[in-house]
């Protein structure tokens, strides 16, 4: 918290941090004098990582930043609404003049590295929008907890990525045909500062990494990468948890086995094979990595807990993802799931990118309502009802999204 603006608080009353916190400090004149409300120092942060003061803070060391779902009502996610999910300390001097990328591991015939405008000039520049949901989505609904930020629902983005091809770059490079899986390295820090520990070195199996829409980004929505989602070089795997796009990237390590990096082991970003009881350990023979993420879809419009008056229809709207796969059908229910309607679905504007749907809900009279949406991909798989397989690390939790309105 910079010293102008404690004094700056200083100044003013309890009275008006409590209009802005919208409630009472209840104890205020216990609140030790160099103290502020808690609430106050997130908003600082959040203003301090370019982020809408609304969202929400799981965790600051490291930053884990959470969407509110009504937030994320955009159809491409701006900047300022995209959540945060870092394991480590944020890089702090990037000095992009020296920036360069090294392509190196067992399966490269030979190391290479390219500076920063070698990549961006050497190579076809693409641009798809892709979505990235973190593997532990939805984990905050597990029971009996998990361990790990209790996400919500709003950890999941769906913004413009532009740069070139993986593939493109591993041609340039020359792989072996031994080549399996590629691993990713950043320059984050691990959080106990030891500079031998990286805090994170996930990867994506060739096939991923060869497809056309798997990127080497450079830039987000048409500008450089903000420094919190990876400036100024990530790799960008749409479809797959999020854990699979590694930012702030410096290299990146071909090899000839599944990669063995930091958080690749069980059970790390895996699911077991076999279903096992809630609250129990899975053997690691019993886990595999998570690749193509669940069907799933979010009502971004209204807010939960809208209020409207009876005889309007209530016009919702939101997106659907199936992770690898295109999402076939969206449909809603006022009635707990009794009965289903269907809504519009758009197509996806390339492949990895969410679709949108909207429907025009008629309610038939005063009251309580919830609105659930149920997405079904072109598998035929569709959203659970309640919250599926329970799992040690919590992870792909895809159940319906409810919301609350209320008819007058
Ligand atoms: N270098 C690096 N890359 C990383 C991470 C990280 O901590 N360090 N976190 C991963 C995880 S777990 C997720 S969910 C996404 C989050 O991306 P975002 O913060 O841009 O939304 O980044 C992934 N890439
Ligand atoms: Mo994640």
């Amino acid at each position: 918290m910079k010293k102008e603006r404690r004094a700056f608080i200083k100044k003013i009353t309890l009275a008006s941090l409590a209009s802005a916190l919208g409630a009472d400090i209840v104890f205020a004149k216990n609140l030790p004098k160099d103290y502020l409300p808690v609430f106050l120092e997130e908003q600082d942060s959040l203003k301090s990582l370019g982020k809408d003061a609304a969202l929400k803070v799981l965790n600051d060391r490291p930053w884990n930043v959470e969407t509110p779902i009504h937030l994320l009502d955009d159809k491409v996610t701006p900047a300022d609404k995209m959540f945060v999910r870092n394991n480590g300390s944020i890089p702090e001097k990037i000095d992009v003049s020296n920036w360069s990328l090294t392509v190196k591991g067992e399966s490269v015939r030979e190391e290479k590295s390219y500076t920063l405008s070698e990549l961006k000039s050497k190579f076809k520049n693409y641009t798809f929008q892709l979505t990235l949901e973190c593997g532990g989505n939805g984990r905050g609904e597990f029971y009996p907890p998990t361990e790990g930020n209790q996400w919500g629902q709003g950890a999941v983005s769906c913004a413009m990525w532009t740069g070139i091809r993986l593939k493109d770059l591993l041609e340039d490079v020359g792989i072996k045909k031994d080549a399996v899986y590629i691993g990713y390295h950043g320059t984050d820090s691990h959080l106990s500062g030891n500079p031998n520990k990286e805090s994170i070195s996930r990867g994506i199996p060739i096939e991923k990494a060869m497809q056309d829409e798997t990127l080497l980004a450079f830039q987000m929505n048409g500008r450089e990468i903000p420094l919190v989602h990876g400036y100024p070089l990530r790799l960008v795997a749409g479809g797959y948890p999020a854990s699979a796009s590694g930012k702030w990237l410096k290299a990146i390590s071909v090899r000839n086995k599944v990669h063995d990096g930091a958080k690749m082991e069980s059970p790390s970003y895996r699911v077991p094979i076999e279903p096992i009881e809630p609250g129990t350990q899975a053997s690691p023979e019993n886990m595999q990595i998570i690749e193509s993420m669940p069907v799933k879809s979010l009502i971004t419009f209204p807010k939960s807990g809208a209020t409207f008056p009876l005889g309007r229809n209530l016009d919702i709207r939101g997106h659907a993802w199936a992770g690898e796969y295109k999402v076939d059908k969206v449909a809603y229910s006022i009635d707990f799931g009794a009965t289903w309607q269907s809504c519009n679905l758009e197509k996806p504007i390339n492949r990895f990118a969410w679709q949108h749907f909207q429907a025009s809900i008629k309610f038939p009279q005063k009251g309580y309502y919830e609105i659930w949406v149920m997405a079904t991909d072109e598998n035929g798989s569709s959203q659970p009802m309640v919250v599926p397989g329970w799992n040690p690390k919590g992870y792909l939790n895809n159940a319906c999204h409810r919301i609350a309105v209320k008819v007058n």
